[in-house]
């Protein structure tokens, strides 16, 4: 935390601030390594502050305590807050204004008149490169998420419904350590699998491809794994189609192994190979990163252009998606390395027939 607190100040000058003021759930979650959606923090250039509701305030004062001064807010924000940056001699405040809304940004202007600086996308560039903590914590995510995948296998029929296996699937993770789910787990079958983000129902599962979208949460950070199996025998035109979307995983994995640290690069390694018989059926870009959210900065993308570091954990996922008909999309979730990457995702990838 306190490595955290000293890069962040170290922007102070080329931001123009001398003291930030964060708000969003994610960077308490980053600074503090708690979760508390209500809790905001403030960063001056000599001290550090937790602003903690009643709820949590015991387990604040615990926890940071030494680093933190932990404060509960009590009555007007202009008054106590007000009191500390007057105290503190702040005259231009950072504050985060990716993910304030028009009329929070508006109440803050008024409670505390002084100026007030964007810092834009400083906090989400420090955590695009992750820390070997994080790194555990992702990769201990990603872990359940392939005993997950594992255990569903032995379930799926066509007696159950796409529900009952997104319910299985996050059963499964919580009760294997999971905090939560990464997002609105996704359990299509067939035809709704050209859907890339179907909403699963109560149908049985059908013959046919079956797609399962879906991740754990550990300690804050997320995993995301997509697989698709089929329900019954493939034919050959299904085969070549989920062979096409497999040649492009394993090829864009290969070009990152081999040290291709182009994102828009990637993403074209994969594209082509789909284009040559699918074009126009992969819309959406070849991967994003992870982190405390599930899509985070640098994307591997056609309409992003930069250069992977080590540190940066980046989802591989093409797909290929026939409209009324079906799809398939294979996700990997690979840290960037010195040299090469680490595939945190073990399940397996050839075809499996059910
Ligand atoms: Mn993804």
């Amino acid at each position: 935390m306190e490595k955290r607190i000293e890069i962040l100040r170290e922007k102070f000058d080329s931001l123009g601030v001398d003291a930030i003021y964060l708000t969003s759930r994610t960077s308490h979650r980053y600074f503090t390594a708690f979760d508390n959606e209500d809790g905001s923090l403030l960063i001056t250039k000599k001290s550090a502050y937790a602003f903690e509701d009643f709820r949590y305030i015991e387990v604040a004062t615990k926890n940071l305590n030494g680093t933190y001064n932990v404060v509960e807010p009590r009555g007007k924000r202009s008054a106590w807050l007000g009191e500390i940056l007057a105290n503190e001699g702040v005259n231009s405040l950072g504050f985060e204004d990716l993910s304030m809304s028009v009329n929070a940004y508006e109440r803050l202007k008024a409670d505390v008149n002084l100026e007030l600086v964007k810092i834009g996308t400083t906090i989400n560039k420090m955590r695009e490169i992750k820390t070997d903590d994080e790194v555990a914590k992702m990769e201990k995510a990603q872990i359940i998420t392939d005993m997950a995948f594992e255990h569903i296998l032995g379930i799926l029929s066509t007696d159950i419904t796409e529900n009952d296996v997104a319910a299985e699937l996050e059963y499964f993770m919580r009760k294997n350590g999971a905090e939560d789910k990464s997002f609105e787990t996704i359990s299509i079958s067939a035809e709704k699998t050209s859907l890339p983000h179907g909403v699963p129902s109560n149908t049985k599962l059908k013959k046919g491809f079956f797609t399962m979208d879906f991740g754990a949460v550990v300690d804050g950070y997320h995993s995301d794994m997509t697989r698709t199996v089929c329900i019954g025998k493939a034919d050959d035109e299904m085969k070549k189609l989920y062979n096409t979307v497999l040649d492009a995983q394993l090829r864009a994995l290969e070009y990152l192994s081999n040290g291709g640290r182009n994102t828009k690069e990637a993403d074209k390694v994969a594209r082509d190979i789909i284009y040559k018989d699918y074009k126009g059926y992969f819309g959406h870009s070849l991967g994003h990163s992870v982190g405390l959210e599930v899509h985070e900065m640098p994307a591997l993308s056609p309409n992003y252009d930069a250069v992977l570091v080590p540190g940066n954990v980046v989802t591989v996922e093409p797909g290929i998606y026939i409209p009324s008909k079906y799809g398939t999309r294979i996700e990997d979730m690979v840290l960037i390395c010195e040299n090469g990457i680490k595939n945190f995702t073990k399940s397996p990838k050839k075809l499996i027939e059910i």
